[in-house]
């Protein structure tokens, strides 16, 4: 964070490396919370133009201001692809806001969050109502102070649902374990035979696609199938991608006159961004993104993993 007057009266600013040479800034107007936990740093943030804001190790998570767009998304995909969840595993997801859209499901019977850091949970908990909206202490969601890889490697034919809502695969920091062969596999032997994963797995732009290419064509290794379906949120600086892998083939031509049936039938609560339209429109993947990923040949294992450097470089 840095101090820097503007013409708006902004003083602060959240600066994130986008990659070593490009950096979104975000106009600060309060810090509610900047501590550091045993595995990041946490800071919690009001943002002029996009609201409260959680940033883990400088790294912007969501926003109250565009959060809705992620999280429909990430938690909506996956459960219309299996068509009644009734057990979803959330690996990370401290914010609650992937639990809150989950439980819309009339099917779903328990919704376990696995985060490593009971810390962030607990400060979303208390700064971030507005995300959460009660998720964290609904029945139906079970939370569970752990790490996720073992979590699920302690899992079999569990889950209908895995969703990884993780921070960016950083050098040494937390996530990048959750990105490799190992733990894709680990997901697919605790999925249920029709289950579905999602993946936070990286940035569209041209310049730094190849993280996304290699996290589509790690999980495409283990499931056989897997596609980087498209998100725009706005605070992410481009493009994001959010793959989706399972056994069973997906189909991405899918009606979406069929995704309402379904949505109107199945949940409850109102939606913002999610629709049959919404889900046909992430589902088409750009076409420089299908190719980077046909080309890909590099798959992450725990040997070899993703290392995203604190400045954005991507390996
Ligand atoms: N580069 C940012 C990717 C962040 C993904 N995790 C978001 C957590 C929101 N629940």
């Amino acid at each position: 964070m840095s101090e820097e007057t503007s013409e708006s009266g902004v003083n602060l600013w959240v600066a994130e490396h986008l990659s070593p040479v490009d950096i979104y800034q975000h106009g600060v107007t309060q810090v509610l919370l900047h501590k550091q936990t045993a595995f990041q740093e946490i800071s919690i943030v009001v943002s002029e133009s996009y609201g409260k804001a959680l940033v883990l190790d400088g790294k912007w998570q969501t926003c109250t201001g565009d959060e809705f767009i992620y999280h429909e998304l990430i938690t909506h995909i996956p459960c219309v692809l299996h068509g009644g969840p009734k057990r979803v595993l959330i690996a990370g997801g401290a914010d609650g806001g992937a639990a809150r859209e989950a439980l819309k499901w009339k099917s779903v019977e328990e919704v376990v969050i696995a985060d490593l850091d009971g810390e962030v949970i607990e400060a979303c908990r208390e700064f971030l109502p507005e995300i959460h909206q009660g998720s964290l202490n609904d029945p139906r969601v079970r939370i569970v102070v752990t790490d996720a890889f073992e979590l699920i490697e302690a899992s079999t034919n569990s889950f209908d649902v895995i969703i990884a809502d993780l921070t960016d695969p950083i050098e040494r920091g937390p996530a990048y374990p959750l990105f490799t062969k190992e733990f894709f596999e680990l997901c697919r032997k605790a999925l249920t035979p029709n289950g579905v994963l999602i993946n936070q797995a990286g940035s569209m732009s041209p310049p730094w696609v190849k993280l996304l290419a290699r996290v589509t064509n790690t999980m495409k290794s283990v499931f056989g199938r897997a596609i980087a379906t498209a998100a725009p949120i706005p605070t992410y600086g481009s493009l994001w991608g959010l793959t989706v892998a399972r056994s069973q083939p997906i189909d991405t031509m899918i009606d979406p006159a069929v995704v309402d049936e379904l949505l109107s039938k199945s949940v409850n609560g109102s939606l913002r961004m999610f629709d049959g339209r919404a889900m046909l429109a992430a589902l088409q993947t750009p076409r420089y993104v299908r190719e980077a990923i046909e080309r890909e040949t590099v798959v992450y294992t725990l040997d070899n993993p993703p290392a995203l450097s604190a400045s954005g470089e991507r390996v």
